[in-house]
């Protein structure tokens, strides 16, 4: 039977909010979708926990509109008539019920963005895009903001995020406290004896969509523990995780924001980036939550401890999506250093004597998360010190991690990371020896590896790698004043010991699998 005057709307998988305002009245002649389909799960190999976390949230938000009486079609996996693309089976809805209009909500990756844009145009019946109302800021205003500049600071960009959206800021548009950043107050290594927070995990039971995937020959990486799955699935265990961050982690988070310790997966991090990037919960929500705890308990949560944390969320997560609407397509081509290797073989398994790699890639592996500094001064640090190609390591990034989307994937790892874009996002490549892994962790104490030799048995990789990777690029680095006391260093080094450390990084790089 046609139905006339009905509306389709998609909802894609990364766009769960449930207080969008599609939502707020209920509209019979809207029909909403929501599909499982090979082209995303396909597009990375990704972490069998990430493929069930967001089905798990597309079942568990589709359950949810049901209830709040909205219409809703739900294409699983292994459906029949499932075609696998968006713009197949919407066509194939479109004809099956007659569907006189299409609606979609902006995708964040540039891909399926381009994908809805190409299918809308030659589409017959009428369309419209919405926003998602869950970012701060929209995809321009980055871009628009730095028009007539040749850099793009992110304190810049954090600043004016402050003041517009009047956060941490006081009635004469100052920063409260008398400061932007309080950075220097944060970044400890954890103590001996200090054992942080057991982390709050979930106990969802997702056997059925395990077995879904498993059916249907998806190829993942990692593993799960499927009668206990840890992550978010829905709005409800989202909040319960915001409250568990603030009630028991906000206090320490700046304090330990960049410690790593053996087999600690989580420390003070509140592990929200998933809620946050499927739009279980808002970025607002989130910082205002924040905000909250401390006014309730300046005694207990010190103000850098806040300013650091909210630092993350409307600066860096805001400023990496700006970054990526202005420079994509262009930006997942750009390789800086020419770099060509292959990734290691034990990124994919952890088995390297290397200990800080191999607890960051095992904690990843089982999962699915590390933290920012295990993901950038850890595994980034040494992709970028080996010279691998930055495709291989943006395609390990965005399956591995649960939050890994692609706005926030690729601006990370090629940018942030990799240095792949020449220094868009940031000033200089996060590289380092052994000594900032020693100084933020105790991996040392317990690595096959001797932190303090540079060449010879057992010398620890990244430090020949380290003086490797400045004479290589020397060209390209060796007049950048944030490093110019690096290459100081380097220069009065005697051509002995130069040799040794390059003769040391070139054997190392030839065996690289077995280290
Ligand atoms: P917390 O430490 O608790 O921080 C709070 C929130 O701040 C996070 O949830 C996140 O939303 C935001 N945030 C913090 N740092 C960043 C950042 N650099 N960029 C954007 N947002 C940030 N983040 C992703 O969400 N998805 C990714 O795919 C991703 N890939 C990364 C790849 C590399 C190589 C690096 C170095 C970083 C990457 N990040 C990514 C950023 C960051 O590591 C994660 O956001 C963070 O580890 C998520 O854990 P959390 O929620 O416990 O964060
Ligand atoms: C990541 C992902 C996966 C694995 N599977 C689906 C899916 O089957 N259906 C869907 O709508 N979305 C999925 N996603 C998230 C999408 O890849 C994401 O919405 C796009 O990358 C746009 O950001
Ligand atoms: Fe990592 Fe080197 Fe320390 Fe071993 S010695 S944990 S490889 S930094």
């Amino acid at each position: 039977m046609a139905i006339k005057n009905k509306t389709l709307r998609l909802i894609l998988g990364d766009q769960l909010n449930i207080n969008h305002s599609w939502f707020a009245t209920v509209d019979n002649n809207v029909t909403y979708v929501l599909m499982e389909i090979r082209t995303e799960t396909d597009y990375a190999k990704h972490h069998l926990q990430k493929v069930i976390g967001i089905f798990a949230a597309m079942q568990d938000f589709a359950k949810e509109l049901k209830l709040h009486h909205h219409d809703v079609i739900y294409i699983h996996l292994n459906e029949e008539n499932n075609l696998h693309r968006f713009d197949e089976n919407i066509l194939a809805l479109i004809d099956k019920f007659k569907f006189t209009q299409f609606e979609y909500l902006l995708p964040d990756e540039y891909r399926v963005d381009e994908h809805m844009k190409a299918f809308t145009q030659k589409l017959k019946i009428p369309t419209k895009a919405f926003d998602t109302e869950h970012f701060y800021s929209t995809r321009s205003e980055l871009g628009d903001l730095f028009a007539d500049k040749k850099t793009y600071l992110m304190e810049s960009f954090y600043r004016y995020m402050r003041k517009k959206h009047k956060v941490l800021i006081d009635d004469e548009n100052k920063p409260l406290h008398g400061k932007w950043n309080f950075d220097e107050d944060n970044r400890q290594k954890l103590p001996k004896a200090h054992k942080p927070v057991f982390p709050l995990v979930f106990c969802n039971d997702v056997t059925k969509i395990e077995a879904e995937i498993i059916k249907s020959n998806v190829k993942t990486i990692g593993k799960v523990d499927s009668k206990n799955f840890i992550w978010p699935i829905n709005r409800k265990q989202s909040l319960e995780l915001l409250d568990f961050f603030t009630t028991n982690c906000l206090h320490l988070f700046g304090t330990f924001q960049d410690a790593m310790a053996p087999n600690e997966w989580s420390i003070y991090h509140s592990r929200l980036s998933f809620s946050m990037n499927i739009k279980l919960i808002s970025p607002k929500e989130v910082v205002d939550k924040a905000i909250e705890a401390y006014n309730k308990n300046p005694d207990q949560i010190a103000f850098h401890q806040l300013e650091g944390f909210v630092r993350q969320i409307i600066g860096w997560r805001e400023y990496m999506r700006g970054i990526y609407w202005l420079k994509m397509p262009e930006y997942a081509n750009l390789n800086y250093f020419q770099h060509d290797e292959k990734l290691p073989e034990w990124f994919w398994t952890g088995n390297t004597k290397m200990n800080c790699l191999k607890d960051a890639i095992h904690q990843s592996l089982d999962y699915a998360y590390a933290h920012h500094i295990q993901r950038l001064m850890v595994t980034g640090n040494f992709a970028l010190l080996a010279g691998v190609h930055p495709d291989e390591v943006d395609a390990w990034y965005l399956g591995i991690y649960i939050d890994a989307f692609e706005w926030v994937e690729i601006t990370n790892t090629r940018g942030m990371s990799q240095f792949a874009d020449g220094g868009i996002v940031g000033t200089k490549p996060y590289v380092s020896s052994a000594a900032y892994i020693n100084k933020m962790s105790s991996y040392c104490s317990g690595c096959y590896y001797d932190k303090n030799k540079k060449t010879g048995e057992k010398a620890c990789p990244f430090n020949s790698l380290y003086w490797n990777f400045y004479n290589k690029h020397e060209d390209k680095l060796g007049n950048n004043p944030r490093i110019g006391m690096m290459y100081n260093v380097w220069r009065k080094m005697n051509v002995d010991a130069q040799k040794e450390l390059l003769d040391q990084a070139d054997y190392y790089l030839k065996h690289i699998n077995e280290l």
